[in-house]
């Protein structure tokens, strides 16, 4: 039994704009090849369709991501920053920003404490949480892109709201969470229906 509600929130896609940063510097990088418009994504591994596309692509998109500064120069979506903020502003609430950092390891954990401290402020640092392994935290709610969370705890603690990206907006049925379409959304109401 706990009294404050603990929210996590995921950074790549949620927060930050992984997506739309990869084409961007994909695009710049290999201009004569072809690419995946935001709208054509499907399926939350962008190396598998680059890869289905044609298969030395699969590479060449993770070139991307493993680059230096890919990470720390990604623009914040439109709200998340603010509307974190003002969560860790809220009585009785502790927020956590809930990350995977990939394996190629030599630039992306070290840019992504960055990226939180550049856009939140040192003392936020306190609440980055890296984890390959999202179902070991514990928390109430686990806002994230990503539509299958799994690990080795068979049941997390905390409610997955699935948050709307481009990978995952066409699907249906097949996804039973809760959503939370943008930070546009009633993040809120999300909040108070888990507060006891
Ligand atoms: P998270 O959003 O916290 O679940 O982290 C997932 C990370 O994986 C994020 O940095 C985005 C990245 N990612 C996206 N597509 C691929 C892919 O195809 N391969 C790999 N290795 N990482 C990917």
């Amino acid at each position: 039994a706990r009294s404050r509600l603990r929210v996590l929130v995921d950074m790549d896609g949620v927060l930050a704009d992984f997506e739309g940063g990869f084409l961007k510097k994909y695009r710049a990088r290999y201009p004569d090849e072809p690419y995946i418009s935001l709208e054509e994504r499907r399926g939350f591994w962008v190396s598998s369709q680059y890869g289905q596309l044609r298969s030395d692509l699969s590479d060449k998109a993770i070139s991307i991501w493993e680059s230096k500064d890919f990470f720390l120069e990604l623009e914040p979506l439109p709200g998340g920053v603010e509307a974190v903020k003002e969560m860790a502003k809220m009585d009785n609430t502790d927020v956590f920003i809930c990350t995977s950092p990939i394996k190629s390891y030599n630039h992306c954990p070290y840019e992504k404490y960055a990226w939180v401290e550049r856009h939140f402020g040192h003392d936020f640092l306190d609440q980055v949480i890296l984890t390959r392994d999202k179902t070991l935290v514990c928390g109430d709610i686990l806002i994230d892109d990503k539509p299958d969370i799994l690990g080795v705890e068979s049941s997390p603690s905390w409610e997955h709201i699935l948050f709307t990206a481009c990978h995952n907006q066409h699907l249906g049925e097949s996804c039973p969470q809760r959503r939370l379409l943008s930070w546009e959304d009633d993040w809120r109401a999300i909040l108070d229906s888990k507060r006891k």
